[in-house]
């Protein structure tokens, strides 16, 4: 029996605090998330920043803040987003490291995202990829569309193992523009996954179920979270993240691969341990 590893992204970068009010935008709305969350499942953050006005932001004080205030208050991993905006330059998504999260995401392509266009150049991800193994940074290559798994696999030849050496993808489907979330794209993309690489998958919108319940049949982890899912069921707006997570930490145990524990994702994704020892 493995364990689910459970991934929430409580806030993303589309999403307004006026359309969604339980959205966590603040520093403390987000630490306070990361513990329900944990309680009820989740080991591992994927984090989105907001400014004091809450737009999306990478503002480097308010990341170096956000990460020490969730490893002081949670055990969950902290993966910050180097996605960001659609709008935001690479320097600053490169410049998201320097906030030393546990983790980070690293795209594996450019995408078309609803009308927007989520850029991801090749020259880019080497250098996102090698800054993050320098700096002892687990990264989680996000996967929108099939090709971008071809990608991936360029990059580890062309460029060796992510710190820690173990490959661990994250299938973001049914965006507008990236492949479906349906069971079958993704049996098509288990198929490309590199050997020994373990997988999540995470499903836009009203492919959030279907997603879940694939992936786990076929043994991989979940991601879920606000940043995808603003709706519980048909005119039930999602009342907070917990409320995701408690969801897929339930249908996990039914499938008989319940929540895995932060130590064990930690050990699974071969995070370095930046947490600080109390003092005695
Ligand atoms: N907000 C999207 C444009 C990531 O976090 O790395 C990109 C995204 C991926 O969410
Ligand atoms: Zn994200």
């Amino acid at each position: 029996m493995t364990a689910t590893l459970i991934t929430v992204a409580p806030t993303g970068a589309e999403s307004s605090k006026a359309d969604v009010p339980a959205l966590p935008v603040t520093l403390d709305e987000l630490v306070a998330t990361g513990r329900d969350c944990q309680a009820v499942g989740a080991s591992v953050i994927h984090v989105h920043i907001r400014d004091a006005d809450a737009r999306p932001s990478l503002d480097p004080g308010r990341l170096r803040d956000t990460v020490q205030a969730l490893r002081g208050e949670t055990d969950l991993v902290v993966q910050l987003s180097t996605g960001g905006a659609v709008t935001d330059p690479e320097r600053d998504r490169l410049a998201v490291l320097d906030a030393e999260p546990d983790a980070a995401s690293c795209s594996m392509g450019t995408v078309n995202f609803g009308r927007d266009v989520f850029l991801n150049r090749w020259d880019f991800i080497v250098e996102l990829h090698s800054a993050m193994r320098e700096r002892e940074i687990v990264p989680e290559y996000e996967i929108f569309d099939l090709g971008q798994l071809s990608t991936l696999h360029r990059l580890l030849d062309k460029h060796g193992a992510p710190y820690g050496g173990h490959v661990h993808v994250d299938l973001v489907m049914g965006v507008p523009g990236g492949m479906p979330g349906t069971a079958a794209a993704l049996v098509a993309a288990l198929g490309l996954l590199p050997a020994g690489a373990t997988f999540a998958a995470t499903g836009v919108g009203r492919t959030t179920l279907p997603v879940m319940l694939a992936a786990l049949s076929a043994g991989g982890h979940l991601r879920v979270g606000m940043e995808d899912t603003l709706t519980y069921a048909p005119g039930e707006p999602v009342t907070g993240n917990a409320q995701l997570v408690a969801r897929a930490a339930g249908i996990a145990k039914i499938a008989q691969r319940p929540p895995m524990s932060v130590d064990d994702a930690r050990a699974l994704l071969g995070i370095r341990d930046r947490r600080t020892v109390p003092a005695t």
